[in-house]
């Protein structure tokens, strides 16, 4: 998997590249990733990439052929056969894990960064093949949305997590949020761990934390539990659950 991001502002990207589990990653060649700089592309004296836009309005408009040239240079450079190329904005599909899983498969990723008041719309229907978004907000720029992006796809990419960090049982896996987590000392101001994670019973033990992240979802995120299988006990304990600690608002059923 290749990951390009074309940007402006490649300096603040470059060091989120480097560490953690991304850079790991990418020293270890399970992913090439890096950030590209539009600028040089620039086809004029001042390197100018911003411009107004026409018909008036407020602010500047990233250049089309800056970012169109960025591009050919990337794909000039690049063996894959097939690629997307993923536009970061408000206005895109809010991004999700199921979304972070398909891309994951893709050969070649490039995301390119808007910013200013936006990109010219001919350089985006030309090479843009999907319009992200990270969420019903506004950023200064693209920039943090594509590193949260990519970041959500290099950890799902074979080898990059290792197995202690494996991402079996972690929210969303199952489509349901993750049960609570302890580690020493057994008693921490007079809080206790569950007796049953102290118990060695490992089939106890599994019963235990499947129950709680049903009920962490029913408390969290009551919104997944349409889209998670449960079964026929599951759905019993749950219904019991609900009416013994929720108090139904009226009209709501
Ligand atoms: Cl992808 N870009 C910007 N500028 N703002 C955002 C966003 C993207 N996603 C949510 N807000």
């Amino acid at each position: 998997m290749k990951i390009t991001i074309m940007t402006l502002f490649k300096e603040t990207m470059d060091p989120m590249l480097e560490y953690s589990i991304v850079g790991r990653a990418k020293k270890n060649n399970y992913i090439d990733i890096e950030a590209v700089d539009i600028r040089p592309f620039a086809n004029n004296k001042h390197l100018q990439v911003d411009d107004y836009p026409y018909g008036g309005g407020a602010g500047m408009l990233m250049m089309p052929d800056p970012i169109y040239s960025c591009y050919q240079a990337i794909k000039k450079q690049s063996q894959a056969k097939t690629r997307r190329v993923i536009y970061m904005t408000p206005q895109g599909n809010v991004w999700n894990q199921q979304m972070a899983e398909e891309f994951s498969k893709e050969e070649e990723l490039i995301i390119l960064c808007g910013h200013y008041e936006g990109v010219d719309q001919r350089v985006i229907d030309e090479i843009v093949t999907d319009e992200v978004s990270i969420g019903d907000y506004v950023l200064t720029g693209g920039e943090l949305a594509a590193l949260v992006v990519a970041d959500s796809i290099v950890r799902l990419i074979p080898g990059v997590l290792g197995k202690s960090e494996s991402f079996e049982k972690e929210s969303f896996s199952e489509g349901l949020l993750e049960y609570p987590q302890y580690t020493r000392p057994a008693v921490f101001l007079d809080r206790k761990v569950p007796d049953v994670l102290l118990s060695g019973n490992h089939k106890k033990i599994e019963d235990y934390r499947r129950w709680e992240a049903i009920r962490n979802t029913f408390h969290k995120r009551p919104d997944l539990l349409k889209d998670v299988q449960l079964t026929k006990e599951e759905q019993q304990l749950l219904t019991e659950y609900a009416k013994k600690h929720c108090k139904v608002k009226e009209g709501m059923l």
